[in-house]
């Protein structure tokens, strides 16, 4: 696999002693599990959460547009934020990190990603054993009911069309202040009580409750291992901790994992 000069840094700054030890802890798991945040889609080419606001949407703050008072307050404006998203996703792919993880689950018994991000990014790199903890906004949902948007809703929209029973449409991710799915949150926090190794890769730390899964992890004496550029609160439970892109970090774990 060529690296370019960056890339090359960051996979050669990795530290070989505990790439070995990280291999090792893969290499004696038959349950392991990820949880994903929304840098391991920056290499995609999507900006991550707190980055997102570039251009006409900068004078705007996520926190405040997903939410269901952001939606009631200008429904317009929050559809539209949306669909600026959604268009985004037309011309992104998962990347290598994405494709590493795919392969990664075909390679290991018990493989589960855990993710926070709506992009969809892991199940068209061929994830399958998948939990959307925040939903996707490549789905929609009726605002009053719930009720599953059927027909194929169209780009370019400016407002949110009609669900059959005439509530407008909302997209399917959960906002802030809403409570995550319960069949979903109970089979993440299952999943983090029971594996023996938890890859976080790509998430500042800072939504609950998904980033307690690595305190929950830490608690069941799992091997924590987080891969980010920056250092986040994670990175003082975890017990490695790889400075640099997953899109580079994640690859050379499966080559790695792939010569023992
Ligand atoms: C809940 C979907 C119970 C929408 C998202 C007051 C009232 C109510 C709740 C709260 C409150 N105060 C606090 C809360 C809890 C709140 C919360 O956590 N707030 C935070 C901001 C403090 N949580 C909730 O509301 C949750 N629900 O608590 O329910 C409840 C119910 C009712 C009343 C009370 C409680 C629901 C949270 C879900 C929100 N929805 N997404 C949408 O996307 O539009 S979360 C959103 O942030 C995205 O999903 C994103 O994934 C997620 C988390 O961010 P990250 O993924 O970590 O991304 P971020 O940009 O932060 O960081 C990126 C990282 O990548 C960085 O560390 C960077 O260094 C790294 N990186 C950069 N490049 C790379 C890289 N890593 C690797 N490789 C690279 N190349």
């Amino acid at each position: 696999m060529k690296l370019n000069k960056d890339a090359q840094e960051a996979v050669s700054a990795i530290n070989p002693d505990e790439m070995d030890v990280v291999i090792g802890w893969l290499k004696g798991a038959h349950k392991v599990s990820v949880l994903s945040g929304a840098g391991i889609s920056k290499e995609s080419g999507i900006p991550t959460f707190r980055e997102a606001q570039t251009g006409l949407w900068a004078q705007y703050d996520p926190e405040k547009l997903a939410t269901a008072a952001g939606f009631l307050n200008d429904p317009p404006l929050v559809w539209r934020w949306y669909d600026w998203r959604r268009q985004m996703l037309d011309s992104v792919k998962p990347n290598a990190g994405h494709q590493a993880l795919a392969e990664l689950e075909q390679l290991i018994s018990e493989f589960v990603v855990i993710t926070q991000n709506v992009d969809g990014l892991h199940t068209v790199a061929g994830t399958q054993n998948l939990l959307e903890l925040h939903g996707s906004i490549r789905r929609f949902k009726c605002f009053r009911h719930g009720h599953p948007a059927t027909e194929e809703i169209p780009l370019g929209l400016t407002e949110p069309p009609r669900c059959y029973c005439g509530s407008p449409l909302r997209p399917d991710v959960v906002w802030f202040g809403e409570s995550l799915p319960e069949d979903i949150w109970k089979q993440a926090v299952l999943t983090a009580e029971n594996c023996q190794v938890m890859l976080v890769v790509g998430t500042s730390g800072l939504v609950q409750p998904a980033a307690s899964l690595p305190i929950t992890a830490k608690r069941a004496r799992t091997r924590v291992i987080e891969i980010n550029p920056t250092p986040t609160p994670i990175s003082d439970i975890a017990d490695i901790y790889f400075s640099g892109p997953s899109g580079e970090i994640l690859p050379k774990i499966l080559e790695e994992f792939k010569k023992k």
